[in-house]
């Protein structure tokens, strides 16, 4: 966004929103990163890049199954390739799967010698990056969640959260790119890479300032002819691409559409960004869209059992808990999700797994950090991570009434307020035209929706139906 085209208003409230900055407009809309300032271990990943090609052996990535992990996948593979590196992808299954570097699914792939990649994922895999430093690989780890040792004994560990700084806020995807475009700099500005960082950030809820914003800023300048015919289909989906979308507005149009786990879109999607074949490429569309219809009937009707079993303890506390014991595989994370953004606050999903112990998802609005809920009692949990706005963890519990006394003594001490309160910018004697703020856009995490006050009314910028209006809400608009 160019500063010259901001309203006198919406300057107003990026004064109002970065309060310490002499130039609100610069902190909002930063110029290009130093990437490499955020990524620790950089060196190392371009050191063994550079010996892997020398070797002749081949680069194996290993992505994680959501879109943040799909986008990685296809950031990773697109600049190797043309780079000229032999390289393999994989999708993990976590639906049927564990959490982490599955040695079952290296087998046969990954040979001495090979670079064993890791994009949005790995950063707990102590026991996969151990088979695989015995089997003669190398491991450099990219990642944005939460570190919680014991770390994997991998060559190189490239996450922001070790360092911390706005390099923290970067999507999975958007560490590699920042990691593959700081080595191989005719990268930086490619329009394929930029779309799919845009859609992997977004999805994956990532805050859409700093670093985020400058990528989703390179984003809106995009030219559609430099795309693959699947990802034109992609931005052709993309509401109000060209002028002003939320987050929101882009996952229940492109993200819940291509959905996770079971039944879901999510191991095509990565062929699909690729294709160049139209025909293909509609019809498998049209078949996601199916599908996520079908799932979302599926939701509906679990979310409706989950509605009636929401803990009463909990609830005063703030926090939706629910326990379901037949909850389908892959499912915890959408209902906590959806429930989040029913009730305006944070969600637990506990669950039982086939072998018969407890595991949760988790999802958060305001200054809840979940992934931090979960480390701060992770003494109870085989395995909890994740990131600010989502977590889980395994348990070796299998009775439901003594994780359940553990997890709500743990939301009431934890020093935070699931719930959060509906943020106003200014205060005004009436509204204005809500045309003055759409500059301001894309809306979601870490940068949300202006709200205007006038009397007593609280309104929110809307942009989901129609041309932007304003909506007397309590929501957040994340
Ligand atoms: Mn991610």
């Amino acid at each position: 966004m160019d500063g010259c085209s901001l309203s006198n208003l919406a300057r107003k409230i990026l004064q109002i929103r970065f309060p310490e900055e002499e130039h609100p407009e610069n902190a909002w809309d930063p110029p290009l990163p130093d990437w490499p300032t955020g990524l620790p271990d950089l060196d190392i990943l371009r050191d063994e890049l550079t010996a892997v090609q020398k070797r002749g052996k081949k680069v194996v990535l290993y992505g994680h199954d959501d879109m943040d992990g799909i986008s990685g996948l296809f950031v990773g593979m697109r600049v190797l390739l043309n780079q000229g590196f032999r390289v393999i992808p994989i999708i993990p299954r976590s639906a049927t799967e564990e959490y982490g570097i599955q040695p079952d699914r290296l087998k046969g792939l990954l040979d001495p010698g090979d670079l064993l990649l890791t994009v949005d994922y790995g950063c707990t895999a102590v026991e996969g990056v151990r088979w695989a430093r015995t089997r003669g690989a190398r491991i450099v780890i990219t990642d944005h969640h939460t570190l919680n040792p014991p770390l994997p004994d991998a060559h190189g560990l490239i996450d922001p959260q070790r360092t911390g700084g706005p390099a923290t806020d970067l999507a999975g995807c958007g560490v590699l790119y920042a990691a593959l475009s700081s080595i191989f700099p005719r990268w930086e500005n490619d329009d394929q890479l930029l779309a799919v960082v845009a859609l992997g950030s977004v999805s994956d809820r990532v805050p859409l300032r700093g670093w985020n914003r400058y990528l989703l800023c390179r984003f809106a300048d995009i030219r559609m002819s430099r795309l693959t015919v699947g990802l034109r289909h992609l931005m052709n989906a993309w509401p109000s691409r060209e002028s002003a979308w939320s987050g929101a507005m882009v996952r229940a149009q492109i993200t819940s559409t291509i959905g996770k786990g079971f039944n879901s879109g999510i191991t095509r999607i990565l062929q699909f960004m690729f294709s160049n074949d139209q025909t293909w490429c509609q019809r498998t569309w049209k078949e996601m869209q199916t599908r996520s219809i079908e799932r979302g009937y599926l939701l509906g009707e679990i979310l409706n059992k989950a509605m009636k079993k929401k803990d009463p303890q909990a609830d005063a506390f703030g926090m939706i808990l629910v326990y379901l014991d037949d909850l389908p595989a892959g499912m915890g994370g959408t209902l906590a999700s959806r429930l989040c953004k029913v009730y305006r606050r944070g969600s637990v999903v506990v669950s039982r797994r086939s072998d018969g112990t407890l595991g949760g998802d988790t999802r958060s609005l305001g200054d809840w950090n979940m992934a931090g809920f979960l480390l701060s009692m992770k003494h109870l949990f085989t395995s909890a991570g994740g990131h600010y706005r989502a977590a889980g963890f395994s348990s070796e519990f299998t009775d439901w009434a003594v994780l359940r006394e553990h997890l709500i003594s743990n939301i009431a001490e934890f020093p935070a307020n699931p719930v959060p309160k509906p943020h106003i910018d200014l205060i005004l004697d009436s509204l204005p035209d809500p045309s003055e703020l759409t500059c301001l856009s894309p809306f979601g995490p870490g940068f949300l929706p202006p709200a205007i006050k006038v009397g007593t009314m609280r309104y929110l910028l809307q942009l989901s139906t129609g041309s932007p209006h304003w909506c007397i809400t309590e929501d957040s608009g994340e």
